[in-house]
């Protein structure tokens, strides 16, 4: 009985957190509508570097539909391995990272890579990166097919 009451409260307390994103747009009844049932991905950021040099890709994959989905690599002309890493940190203040082979998107949930979490690392660059660019990076899901992200090249989000 406790896990219902339990699961009974997350509900109302999402229930409430989607009444709050809805109040940031008052009087947009337009744009609300649109919001729901959409996948999509946003918000989009590569660090500037060098070619032969390493750089990263984040984004937030914004699932507002009730279909999960898995994230199962990508891929780009960027650069010559294009990966999906997770940043962790492996003890005593140490950063580490590791290739990750899926991340599972659940319905309704945002998954943000960023900085020190998940990031699609760009591994030896074919070219430069400059602040100010656009480039695109190909993702791929396992019931969504392929995604193109446009990312501006830009030294934080
Ligand atoms: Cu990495």
């Amino acid at each position: 009985m406790k896990k219902f009451g339990l699961l009974f409260i997350s509900l109302i307390f999402v229930n409430l957190l989607i009444g709050c994103n809805q109040e940031k747009v008052p009087g947009n009844k337009a744009k609300v509508k649109k919001l729901k049932n959409t996948f999509s991905i946003s918000g989009a950021w590569i660090r500037p570097a060098a070619k032969n040099m390493n750089s990263a890709c984040y984004f937030e994959v914004v699932n507002n539909t009730s279909k999960p989905d898995t994230l199962l690599g990508a891929e780009s002309d960027l650069a010559k391995t294009v990966q999906i890493h997770e940043t962790f940190n492996s003890g005593k203040d140490m950063m580490g990272m590791k290739h990750v082979k899926v991340v599972p998107v659940k319905a309704n949930s945002t998954v943000q890579f960023k900085p020190s979490g998940y990031h699609v690392m760009l591994i030896g660059l074919n070219e430069d990166l400059k602040p100010g660019d656009t480039e695109r990076v190909t993702l791929k899901f396992k019931n969504r097919g392929k995604v193109v992200i446009i990312a501006k090249v830009k030294n934080n989000r």
